[in-house]
């Protein structure tokens, strides 16, 4: 076993200008393994002051991916990184990543994300994130001899302005300079123009891969977006897999026409295409799909657009759900055979791009056990379950084991601003996660798992 690594305890050395660097301090545990817990109100003041940044005026959050507002939180972020005394990196993908004890050896990861969806919530991502700075925070307070580095990570782009899990398939390898280069948001813009307007170069990303060695676990702490937790009164989510996704670009095409003088037995209007086939999706699920299904319409576009123009065209989304990948490509086949069949009834053409394709993942056991087991021993309620979201755990698991922490979520809601979770249920995610995180990194007894 590699000899521990102690850090400079003390607040004024070279460690303080965020440093730090392990292998040489003398500080002594101070505090047995299962009373060690995060410094809650420090954590809570920092899960507000992030919600500030990006807030709109209906109380959501917007923070899309290197837009100002993410930009902002990601110095705001930086800031907070190198206050704590920690190691400040940004990859070439600009995954601001904060480190303990690094040395290069193989690490303990922990992460999330800090941008968001158009209209979204305070804690989607953000707390994964907020609540991974705070365990290497308090883990340096702590001072236990350290067997392995951490890093805690705040991955750029999960939610999608340019495709989604950005970041993460940097650090797994999975981008390529055609992608970089194709990427672009719904208004047109590219990538690469966004980051270059902040002096990245999107081409750096691929420097961003991580070898799987380099790694030994990655955990996310996440909340639930979802109403399981809450209706089964339980307080930790022990994710034991994660669901997996399609997601397309549907052109339905049509013939644009006068809306008066066209009969209605002689249009081919393209929007009555995407009608019919939003109307079918719940048979579609019925019939090739699993309870765990999930099929979404989240964006429609008419074209020409003009209210008396028969629409010639009419772009949808599709984002298409399920845990199982045999479900998964039985549904993308079922729903292509209904487009082509909607399409020739109503004297349609229509084509779709595929636009990301993420498999399912299951957890690491080994993670599993040592999540339930931690939540056990803080005495905290806890379920084992599914993940209906994709998150960059799932990326992650391309490169090493991976486990998820869920906190319940406020109604089921997110992505919106009614998204919340009680704080007494984050404080008690954080102490599962430092827990955990302390189990792998740090040269303690623990129970074996
Ligand atoms: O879409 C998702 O599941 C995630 O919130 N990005
Ligand atoms: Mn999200
Ligand atoms: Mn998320």
């Amino acid at each position: 076993m590699a000899e521990p690594i102690r850090i400079q305890a003390d607040p004024g050395g070279p460690a303080a200008r965020g440093a730090t660097r392990g292998r040489v301090g003398s500080g002594v545990a101070s505090l047995p393994l299962h009373e060690a817990r995060v410094d809650f109100p420090r954590l809570r003041a920092d899960i507000e002051a992030l919600s500030a940044i990006g807030r709109q005026s209906d109380r959501s959050i917007s923070r899309r991916a290197f837009s100002p507002a993410d930009m902002q939180a990601r110095a705001w972020l930086r800031e907070r990184i190198e206050d704590a005394g920690l190691e400040a990196h940004q990859d070439g993908a600009a995954n601001l990543h904060a480190r303990l004890g690094w040395d290069g050896s193989p690490s303990v990861m922990v992460g999330s994300h800090i941008d968001t969806v158009p209209s979204g919530g305070p804690l989607d991502g953000a707390l994964g994130v907020l609540v991974g700075l705070e365990c290497l925070r308090r883990l340096r307070e702590l001072d236990y001899p350290l067997k392995h580095p951490l890093e805690s990570v705040a991955f750029s782009d999960e939610e999608g302005r340019f495709g989604g899990l950005l970041g993460s398939q940097a650090i797994a390898g999975q981008l390529s300079p055609g992608k970089l280069h194709k990427a672009r948001d719904l208004e047109g813009v590219s990538l690469v123009e966004a980051m270059a307007a902040h002096g990245l170069d999107a081409m750096d990303a691929l420097q961003a891969r991580r070898r799987p060695e380099s790694l030994l676990a990655y955990l996310e702490l996440h909340i639930e977006q979802g109403p399981v937790l809450e209706r089964r009164g339980a307080t930790i989510g022990v994710v034991e897999a994660i669901t997996g996704l399609f997601k397309w670009e549907i052109r339905m095409l049509g013939t644009p026409n006068h809306a008066g003088t066209t009969p209605m037995d002689m249009r081919n209007d393209a929007f009555t295409g995407v009608v019919e086939f939003a109307a079918a999706l719940p048979r579609l699920l019925d019939e090739n799909g699993s309870p765990q299904s999930r099929a979404t319409i989240g964006r429609v576009e008419l074209q020409p657009g003009s209210a008396n123009t028969v629409p010639g065209a009419a772009i949808c989304s599709l984002d298409v759900r399920d845990p199982d990948p045999q479900i998964l490509r039985e549904l993308a086949e079922a729903m292509r055979r209904s487009l082509s069949a909607i399409a020739r009834r109503h004297g349609l053409m229509f084509e779709f791009e595929v636009l990301s394709q993420i498999e399912p993942v299951a957890c690491d056991p080994g993670l599993v056990d040592r999540i339930d087991a931690a939540a056990e021993s803080l005495d905290y309620r806890k379920l084992r379950m599914p993940s209906g979201a994709v998150h960059d755990a799932q990326i992650m698991a391309k490169l090493t084991r991976v486990g998820m922490i869920f906190v319940p979520s406020l109604q089921g809601m997110s992505h919106s601003a009614a998204e919340w979770t009680a704080w007494e249920d984050i404080e008690a995610g954080a102490n599962v996660a430092l827990r955990v995180l302390a189990e792998l990194a740090c040269a303690i007894h623990t129970p074996a798992s």
